[in-house]
């Protein structure tokens, strides 16, 4: 049994468009209406995932889901004269951010041994709760493995939970047993807390984390009314290091000592406020990046283009990297199809430490598969989507088409 931290990204799905559906997701907010690239945004997805697995780092993918969803659509009685939204919820390809499809224990942590994964019901924005009857379908297949993992379906509305993006994981190494952070919002303030409290505590209990190393943070109110809607915009962490801004959390040094007593060890990169910004480090997503730790044990912080752009955030990271601490390595990736809907690298996957070989060998990517995946999104995705086109029966045909050729070149089409 090897142990091995593996990224599950989301395949962009062919119906990626801007339709300004996250009230507190700045970025989604900012470019509503504006023209989506669907091909290119699917492309930028498989050429980032492609560098990760360069890397020596094990890469899965997770499918885009069937949209329009028709059914949805009748259940909410959309007709031409109800609101734009509810039809554009129908269309979204916000799957793709994986990191939102589930929470993940991996065994060390967990009573029974096993790997076990809550779907998130992602209930505080409408367009997103009809993922998960679709997503857990796709983890019961990808996680068939009973011996192995555990899949559980949703926290039971009412409770938001958002998965991976507002949980962490502290751990000498990925193999070993772990501390677990989950970091909920508190309602009331200017955009939803979308991670109640509640519901983090319910899939603690139910993966059966040892209480000692679960611990149950508050994320910064300031920071959510400044466009950080999940934890995984303002920290990241992995293994024994935790990268976090200094307006992450909103009580931090109780929250580092807490950490620090469930991870001995852990080693806090936090970047001040005076040196970045709360609006710089949102807009340029620098949290939002992947820390991995590829085989060379030297860990590497992928960020997107944005924080190249930004002057104050690049000017941090050159000085971070001469200052040897834990992060070692800054890769730079495209990913702004993804980001202009407030989805940056760390959103576009799902980690999963597991033996890569109890996986279902059709999730799992690899460089002939990319190429596979790469030429029907070449041949089937939409080159561009204008919002007017949202609800046309022409581009759901083009839709529907591109995912069912998708699924049969990947030998997945029992998930049509
Ligand atoms: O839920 N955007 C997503 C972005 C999710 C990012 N995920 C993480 N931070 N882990 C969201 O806000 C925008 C869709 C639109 O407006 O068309 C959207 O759903």
């Amino acid at each position: 049994m090897t142990l091995t931290e593996i990224n599950f990204d989301g395949i962009v799905g062919p119906s990626h468009n801007y339709a300004g559906l996250s009230l507190g997701n700045l970025a989604a907010t900012k470019n509503a209406g504006e023209r989506s690239f669907p091909r290119a945004a699917a492309l930028q997805g498989i050429a980032k995932m492609r560098a990760n697995m360069a890397m020596g780092m094990a890469q899965g993918f997770l499918l885009p889901l069937p949209r329009p969803d028709a059914a949805w659509l009748e259940q909410l009685a959309v007709d031409a004269s109800t609101d734009p939204a509810l039809l554009a919820g129908a269309w979204s390809a916000s799957s793709m951010w994986t990191a939102n499809a589930a929470t993940v224990s991996p065994a060390p942590d967990t009573t029974d041994g096993r790997c076990h994964l809550t779907v998130a019901n992602l209930v505080t924005m409408p367009h997103r709760t009809h993922e998960w009857p679709d997503t857990l379908a796709q983890l019961r297949v990808a996680f068939a493995d009973e011996a192995h993992f555990a899949v559980h379906g949703p926290v039971p509305p009412c409770f938001g939970d958002e998965g991976a993006a507002n949980h962490m994981r502290f751990a000498t190494s990925h193999a070993e047993p772990g501390a677990e952070v989950f970091v909920y919002g508190r309602p009331g303030g200017r955009f939803p807390a979308r991670q109640h409290i509640e519901a983090s505590r319910i899939v603690a209990r139910s993966h059966g984390l040892d209480p000692d190393r679960a611990l149950f943070i508050e994320q910064n109110p300031e920071a959510i009314a400044a466009g950080a809607f999940h934890n995984d915009v303002v920290a990241v962490a992995n293994e024994r290091v935790l990268f976090a801004h200094e307006q992450a959390f909103a009580d931090p040094d109780p929250a580092y000592d807490a950490m620090r007593t469930a991870c001995p060890g852990l080693q806090i990169v936090e970047v001040p406020a005076d040196r970045i910004g709360l609006e710089d480090a949102i807009s340029s997503y620098l949290f939002n990046a992947q820390l991995l730790t590829p085989p060379s044990g030297e860990q590497t912080l992928v960020v997107p283009s944005e924080c190249q752009a930004n002057a104050a955030v690049w000017a941090w990271l050159q000085d971070m990297l001469k200052g040897n601490g834990p992060i070692r390595h800054v890769k730079v990736v495209d990913v702004r199809q993804s980001m202009a809907n407030g989805g940056g690298p760390a959103c576009l996957r799902l980690r999963v430490v597991a033996d890569p070989a109890t996986v279902d060998q059709r999730f799992m990517l690899d460089e002939a598969k990319a190429s596979a995946i790469e030429a029907v999104i070449a041949e089937c995705w939409p080159d561009h989507i204008d919002p007017t086109q949202i609800g046309s029966q022409e581009l759901a045909g083009t839709v529907q088409e591109a995912r069912r050729r998708l699924l049969g070149a990947l030998d997945l089409s029992e998930l049509v």
